[in-house]
Parts: structure tokens; C-alpha cells; sequence
């Protein structure tokens, strides 16, 4: 038995130790009083089939390095290597790369959640290392927000997440606001996670404050549960992608019958004028009425009629969740839903407004408290390589080198890559049409990736680095959005051969020839050390006082609510005076009418909200072949594909696939039932699935959860039946449109029926085939 220490992770705080029987026991920390049962999976942490236990360099790159045959990949065994063999190879493909095509050659963005911990994140870490060597091309946005991290900032003149930590709180809500209109909940399973840390989970506690409150709760989306029953909302079962439709036409009963607030559209925006005129029809010849939305969501008009009655009756706050902008056209939903708001005109005003990232934002107790002061994180050179790509545009760029991209306002050029780094991702998670990023993956001549385990994306890499898990370093965690700091310490040795990022950079560093500069002479505990005593300077400027490091990490987590002032938000100032506190827009006001958005000259994308059908969806042509929806959502069992093979994953399987649920109705039409293995398919691709039947999911709609271990039958065919279950294999890779260019997930059309064959054992639950270095020779391929 082994003394519990304490470790973080983004879905919350566990001691963890060693039973008498030499089991992992993993304990939430006791602060937290709704801990996630996502923590249980930390036993799986030194899984022999799961982690990488050496380096390894697949064999074809092993004999050929530059020039092998790179369709090897996902094929081919991997040869494993000491350290510094291993080494030695990364830092000559990185050192050759530069010399042959220069540092824009090498793609770094890297995307990806990592782990907690601030020095150990593993982005600063490659992202450092990559500035120090001469650069890399790097990703903007993200795959949670792009479409409104692009918009936002054009409508309200300020950073999309700031706008969001600027929604009004659940007391507010529930004192002065009479209902939450949500488009697509607030799923509690989301309310588990937050980025960087999360010391004690209040979703529920919110939940009940609304409830007591006697707030009313409306869900209009494809999916009930997405908001907890406790709410007992109303339903109204809209199709997806047609939020934007309903939007527009409470727009138009508000106008129709002078329910709008002329004052605040007056004083507070700009551009309403030639929305309304859009709305109505006078600008194009197609009114948005509620019969008009009504063909194209499947909701009645009456519904939407007596809704933009209730909205503009009393109080109300509009709930999105970030899914809504997670599809093509993307950017509409967030914008429309802002131009609803300013008509509605609570914006500012107590509990009323708009609630940015439900699900995620109105979960983490910070409420109004603002950390006053900076929490030190790796330091960050500046990246000498100009390029950036817009991060859901991956494939393309492998695909297209030389092609431009639209993107706000700007024309990217794709720069040809010849070697991929990726460290603290999964790209054959998160990105879609797998199929095709495959093909493209095939393109440069080196990927290299640091991992813990043997995701799939580790195993279409050359060269694999096995790094430590968060649970075998020290670090500590905090996050901008939580108001807790938490101590990490390595409860567990490092798995076999497995070294902490830090040390996989150092060791390129000085091979490369920066070490000195890379590592500043500190070892990975004495950055740990700094970088907690810079937070602690930090904090003293701001009034705040911290323990000194040697009593912080041997104490508990750290709660700072106390000790946070509440702030006052932005919009608020606003609307106390205008002229005062203007916004950051270019009229100072909230555009609904952006002319910069306008000038851009996008046909996808005009200067104030609108219409778009996506290519993808029940109202398009594509459903006669493909009648289903595909929603793919975040798990409720894991983070993203983290920990997918760890206990409260695997349980929730049905017969190890992947469970998507579907209402009954289309089951019988299928001749399907419930615990079925079923093939998903389109023509991009097809994966199983295991049936679950429920009448939470409309009809015409599934739903099926993000983070399967991708797991082609053939791993050397690129359209491969991926056996797992992983969505991706048959989401559709376009951008959200010119402005964001954003991932598009949630447009994707699909057919689905019973799987008749032999069920293929996944693969993805044993490591790939290894050689030992010194049998190479003997290796019949
Ligand atoms: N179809 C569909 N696709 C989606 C989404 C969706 O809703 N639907 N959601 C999208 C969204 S919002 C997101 S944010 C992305 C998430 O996509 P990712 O962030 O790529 O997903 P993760 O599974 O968190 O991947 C993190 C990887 O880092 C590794 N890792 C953890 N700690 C360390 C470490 O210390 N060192 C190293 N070297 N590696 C480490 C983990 O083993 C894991 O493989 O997925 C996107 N993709
Ligand atoms: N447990 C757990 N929690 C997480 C994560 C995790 O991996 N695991 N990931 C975190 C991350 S990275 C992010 S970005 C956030 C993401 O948070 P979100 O993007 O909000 O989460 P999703 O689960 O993708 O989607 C929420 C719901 O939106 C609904 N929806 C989808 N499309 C439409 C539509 O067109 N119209 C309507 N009305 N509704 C629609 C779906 O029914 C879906 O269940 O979650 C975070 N929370
Ligand atoms: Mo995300």
C-alpha cells in the first residue's frame, strides 16, 4: 500500500494508490461533491494493452526514414528502439525537413485536450519547442467554437469565450428571468468537463436553484434529454440545422405584431433595419413566417407564433450549446440568435440575454468571479512562421498545398507540408471523414507523435514517442473558468519506458542544438516550482495570498471563490450607457448588420444572419439515399477518445461497439432491435455501431457519442468499416463557410441497417504488431 496522492484531470480532482492487492484505487477528492464517474477509468492508467511501453519507428521509415513508402502506415509493424535511437531519427527528420523545405514544411498545431497540468500541457510544450527551432505552421480556432469564436467577436466586438463567461448566472436567472429557451439543452454530461482543471462539480446544484426558482425550461432540438428531467422542460422536437428557420421567424412575429423592443434595437444596435427587412421578406421576396419555418423544422407555426408571444411577454434567456455552431453554416445560429436577443431586447438586463456554451459555460460555479490575476504557463517565444490554417481545414491542406482558403476577411495559402508533429491529440478521433484525411495523412514524408497509448493516430505514425500520463508527473492545475487550484503529484511511477514530454523536448532540443535555451537549465520539477512561484507573485499584486510551494503540494486542493470579487459584465455596462461603454465593434453597438462581414463578398456568408439549408440535412435531396441525421456528440463516458478503454467507457458498449440511439419508429421501419450491431454508412464510409432504441431521439435522427477508438478492418484500406464506432468515419470534412471555416460535424446525412456479418473482433484493444530492433532483419516484409 502506497500513501493516496492527489492528481487533476479536466473532469476533476482524485487521490490515487495502490490497494493491499496491488490494484489502482482512484478516489475523488472529497471537496468535489458530484464527482464524474469518468475518474473510475484512471485504474486503466498502466493498461499493458493500451500504453506505448517503448519507442517505436515503423518499419518501413525504420529502413527507408524519408523515402519509405508511406502508404506503410497503419500497415506495416513498428520496430521498437532505445531512446536514443528513437531520438537520433525524430531529430534528423526534424533537422532534414528544415533544410529541405524550411519550418513552414512542418505542421504543428497539434490540436488537442492533453492533459491537465500547467507546465506538463503538452501543447506549450511542442509548441515551445517548435518556436525555438525556427517555427512551424500552426492551427487557429477551435474544434469546440470556431464558427463563433470568427463571428462573435464581428457582432459584439469582443473574444467569443469572454462573451460567453459573460452570461448571466443561474441566481440571476432564477430571480428575474422567466423561462430558458434552449436551442439543443444543456447536456448534463457535458457539465463534467472543463478545460484545465475542475475542482468541485455544481451542474446539479444549478439545475435545482432553476427548479426551485419555478423557471420555465424549453428544449427546442432534435434530442429531449438533453436537458435533465429534473427540469421538466417542454420539448419541442425541431429538426437539426433548422434552428436558424425558427429563429427567423420568431423574428417575424415579433416584427408582424410589434412585439419587438424598439428602444433597445434603437439604442443598442446597428443594422436591425436591414435584417428586419430580410425577415420580412422585402429584401428578397420570401417573408420568414412561422409557416414558412415550420416546412423546413417540422415545428407547427402556431407554436412558433405563441412562443414569440411568451418570449416577449416576460423575461427570457436563449441557451445555445456549442453543438448549434458545429455544422455547416454555423456561424448563422450564434448571430441569429443574437439579433432574437436584441429584439427580444433583455440583453443586459438581469438573467436576460444569451447563454453561450450551455452544457459547458453555466457549470463551474464561477458565476461572476473573475481570477484577478495571471496563473504562469510555459513561456512562448513567438512563432517565427507566419502560416496558419484554420484547424478543422486539416485535410485540405495535406490534400492541397499551393490552394488558398478563404477565412475572415483573409486569402490562406496551404502550405506544403512534409512533416507532421502531433503531440496531446487525437486527429483520427476529432476530425471528420477519416476516410479522406487517411488518403491525405499519406502525404508527408514524417509524422511524428508523442502519445500515451496506442491511438489510432499513434499508429499511422513513423516514429512514436510513449509519454507519461498526468499521473506520473508533478504539476499542478488550474483553469481560467474554475476557481480552484490543485495540486498533482506522480502517484504512480512512469509507465515502463514512457518519459514526460518535457523531457522527449529537451532531449530534440539538444540535439537539435537549442537545448540550453529550450529547458533554461531547469529541470521538469524546478519549472513546476517557477512557474508556481510566478503565480504566486501574480497573486500577491492582485491582494491574493498563496502558500509557498513545498505547503501547497502537500496540501488539498485550494478554493479561491471566497476570495474573488464579483465583476460586473460587459453587455451590463452597455446598457447602462452606450456611449460610454461602447462594444468593440466598429459602430461600438451590436451589429446585427456587420459591413465588415458584408465586404467580404461571401455567398455563404452575407453581413447579417440568414438562411442557409446545409448540404446535409432532412430538408436536403441527399435524404431520399442517406434519411437519417447523424448527431455526434460529446461522451458521457470519457473525455473525448480518452480513456476509451478504461472501465466506464468499456461498460457502456454494447458488445465492445460504440452504443447510437435511434427512435423506435425507425427501428421498426429497419426491422431493427434494441442491442443490435448495426452498420452506418454513407459514401464517405461506413462503421458499427450497437442499437439503442429510445423515444429521446426524434425520429429521423441518431445519436451517438464522439471518442471510439477508430479501428479500420483493413487498416492498410482507406475505406475501411471501421468496427469501433467512431462517427468521424461518415462526418462530412467541409468548412462551416468562408468566414470560419469551422468543422461541420453536425451536418451529416446517413442510412443505416442491420450488420449481417461474422462481428470482426476490434483490434484497436491490443498493441500493434512489434519487433524488436535487434529482428529486424529476420522481418519477412
Ligand atoms: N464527430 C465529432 N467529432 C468531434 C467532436 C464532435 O462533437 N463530433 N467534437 C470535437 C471537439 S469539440 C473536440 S475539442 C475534439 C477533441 O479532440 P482531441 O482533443 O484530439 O481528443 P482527446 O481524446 O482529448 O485527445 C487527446 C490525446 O492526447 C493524449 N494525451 C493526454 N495527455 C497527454 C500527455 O501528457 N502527453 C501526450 N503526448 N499525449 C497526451 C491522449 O492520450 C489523447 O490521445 O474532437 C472534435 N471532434
Ligand atoms: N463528458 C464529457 N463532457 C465534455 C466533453 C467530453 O468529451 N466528455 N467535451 C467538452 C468539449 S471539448 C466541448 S467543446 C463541450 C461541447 O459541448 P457541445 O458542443 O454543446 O456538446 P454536444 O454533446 O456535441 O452537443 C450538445 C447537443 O446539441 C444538440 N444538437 C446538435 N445539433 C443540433 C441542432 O442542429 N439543433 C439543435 N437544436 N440541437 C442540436 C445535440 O442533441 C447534442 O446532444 O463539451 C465538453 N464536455
Ligand atoms: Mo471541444
Amino acid at each position: 500500500m502506497t500513501q493516496p496522492l492527489p492528481t487533476a484531470t479536466h473532469w476533476g480532482n482524485y487521490l490515487i494508490d495502490r490497494a493491499g492487492d496491488g490494484e489502482l484505487r482512484v478516489t475523488p477528492s472529497g471537496s468535489d461533491p458530484d464527482p464524474s464517474p469518468i475518474g473510475r477509468s484512471l485504474t486503466a492508467t498502466h493498461d499493458p494493452d493500451h500504453r506505448i511501453a517503448r519507442p517505436a519507428v515503423r518499419l518501413g521509415y525504420y529502413r527507408d526514414r524519408e523515402h519509405s513508402d508511406t502508404t506503410g502506415r497503419g500497415r506495416e509493424p513498428f520496430v521498437e528502439v532505445d531512446w536514443e535511437e528513437a531520438l537520433d531519427i525524430a531529430a534528423g527528420a526534424l533537422r532534414s525537413t528544415r533544410e529541405r523545405a524550411g519550418n513552414r514544411a512542418i505542421y504543428g498545431g497539434s490540436y488537442g485536450w492533453a492533459s491537465a497540468g500547467r507546465f506538463h500541457h503538452t501543447q506549450g510544450q511542442i509548441h515551445r519547442f517548435l518556436r525555438i527551432f525556427g517555427g512551424y505552421t500552426a492551427s487557429v480556432d477551435t474544434y469546440s467554437f470556431a464558427a463563433a469564436e470568427v463571428t462573435i467577436p464581428h457582432v459584439l466586438g469582443m473574444n467569443a469565450y469572454y462573451a460567453a463567461r459573460q452570461s448571466p448566472t443561474t441566481e440571476e436567472i432564477a430571480r428575474h428571468c422567466a423561462r430558458i429557451v434552449f436551442f439543443g439543452g444543456a447536456a448534463a454530461r457535458n457539465a463534467q468537463v472543463n478545460p484545465g482543471s475542475f475542482g468541485a462539480h455544481g451542474y446539479r446544484d444549478h439545475l435545482a436553484a432553476l427548479r426551485a426558482a419555478g423557471v420555465d425550461t424549453i428544449n427546442i432540438g432534435p434530442v429531449r434529454d438533453d436537458l435533465e428531467p429534473v427540469l421538466a422542460a417542454r420539448w419541442i422536437p425541431c429538426r437539426p440545422g433548422s434552428d436558424v428557420a425558427i429563429m427567423l421567424a420568431l423574428v417575424h412575429t415579433l416584427l408582424t405584431e410589434d412585439l419587438h423592443d424598439r428602444a433597445f434595437l434603437h439604442r443598442y444596435t446597428v443594422g436591425f433595419d436591414r435584417f428586419a427587412d430580410y425577415v420580412t421578406g422585402r429584401a428578397d421576396g420570401e417573408p420568414k413566417t412561422p409557416e414558412w419555418a415550420a416546412a423546413l423544422s417540422e415545428v407547427p407555426a402556431a407554436e412558433i407564433r405563441e412562443l414569440a408571444r411568451l418570449l416577449a411577454r416576460e423575461r427570457c434567456v436563449i441557451g445555445l450549446p456549442y453543438a448549434l455552431q458545429r455544422a455547416e453554416h454555423g456561424e448563422q445560429t450564434y448571430w441569429a440568435a443574437w439579433a432574437l436577443a436584441a429584439a427580444l431586447g433583455y440583453i443586459g438586463l438581469p438573467g436576460g440575454g444569451v447563454l453561450m456554451g450551455t452544457g459547458s459555460g453555466m457549470t463551474n460555479g464561477m458565476q461572476r468571479r473573475r481570477l484577478p490575476f495571471e496563473i504562469a504557463a510555459l513561456p512562448q517565444p513567438p512563432n517565427p512562421v507566419a502560416a496558419v490554417v484554420p484547424v478543422a481545414r486539416l485535410t485540405d491542406m495535406l490534400e492541397r498545398p499551393g490552394e488558398t482558403v478563404d477565412y475572415n476577411g483573409r486569402v490562406l495559402t496551404y502550405p506544403h507540408i512534409d512533416l507532421v508533429y502531433w503531440a496531446g491529440g487525437n486527429p483520427f478521433h476529432h476530425h471528420q471523414d477519416l476516410n479522406r484525411l487517411r488518403r491525405a495523412w499519406n502525404r508527408p514524408r514524417t509524422v511524428i507523435v508523442n502519445e500515451i497509448g496506442w491511438t489510432s493516430t499513434a499508429r499511422l505514425a513513423d516514429i512514436v514517442l510513449p509519454s507519461t500520463a498526468a499521473q506520473e508527473r508533478e504539476d499542478f492545475a488550474a483553469a481560467r473558468v474554475d476557481h480552484w487550484l490543485s495540486p498533482m503529484r506522480a502517484a504512480l511511477p512512469p509507465y515502463r519506458e514512457a518519459r514526460d514530454d518535457y523531457a522527449i523536448f529537451a532531449a530534440l532540443a539538444d540535439r537539435l542544438g537549442f537545448g540550453p535555451q529550450f529547458t533554461e537549465g531547469r529541470t521538469a520539477r524546478q519549472w513546476v516550482e517557477h512557474l508556481w512561484q510566478t503565480t504566486v507573485d501574480n497573486a500577491a499584486a492582485a491582494g491574493i495570498t498563496l502558500p509557498d510551494y513545498n505547503e501547497f503540494r502537500s496540501g488539498a486542493p485550494i478554493d479561491l471563490r471566497p476570495r474573488l470579487p464579483e465583476s460586473r459584465h460587459v453587455l451590463e455596462r452597455f446598457r447602462d450607457d452606450p456611449d460610454r461603454h461602447p462594444l468593440g465593434t466598429p459602430s461600438g453597438r451590436i451589429e446585427i448588420f456587420s459591413r465588415t462581414v458584408a465586404d467580404f463578398g461571401y455567398s455563404d456568408c452575407p453581413g447579417h444572419p440568414a438562411w442557409f439549408p446545409a448540404r446535409e440535412w432532412l430538408g436536403s435531396p441527399r435524404a431520399q439515399r442517406f434519411p437519417l441525421h447523424l448527431l455526434s456528440h460529446q461522451p458521457a463516458t470519457r473525455l473525448h477518445s480518452q480513456l476509451d478503454y478504461g472501465a466506464t467507457s468499456r461498460e457502456s458498449k454494447i458488445r465492445d461497439r460504440e452504443p447510437l440511439r435511434m427512435h423506435p419508429a425507425d427501428a421498426a421501419a429497419r426491422a431493427l432491435h434494441d442491442g443490435d450491431i448495426v452498420r452506418v454508412f454513407n459514401d464517405r464510409g461506413a462503421l458499427l455501431a450497437g442499437l439503442r432504441l429510445t423515444d429521446a431521439v426524434r425520429p429521423g435522427v441518431v445519436h451517438m457519442a464522439t471518442g471510439a477508438w477508430y479501428d479500420p478492418l483493413d487498416p492498410g484500406d482507406p475505406k475501411s468499416l471501421d468496427v469501433h464506432g467512431n462517427p468521424n468515419t461518415v462526418t462530412h470534412d467541409i468548412g462551416t463557410s468562408s468566414l470560419a471555416q469551422g468543422p461541420s460535424v453536425n451536418s451529416c446525412l446517413v442510412q443505416i441497417e442491420r450488420y449481417a456479418g461474422d462481428l470482426p473482433p476490434l483490434r484497436i484493444h491490443r498493441p500493434p504488431e512489434l519487433i524488436p530492433a535487434g529482428q529486424v532483419g529476420a522481418h519477412p516484409t
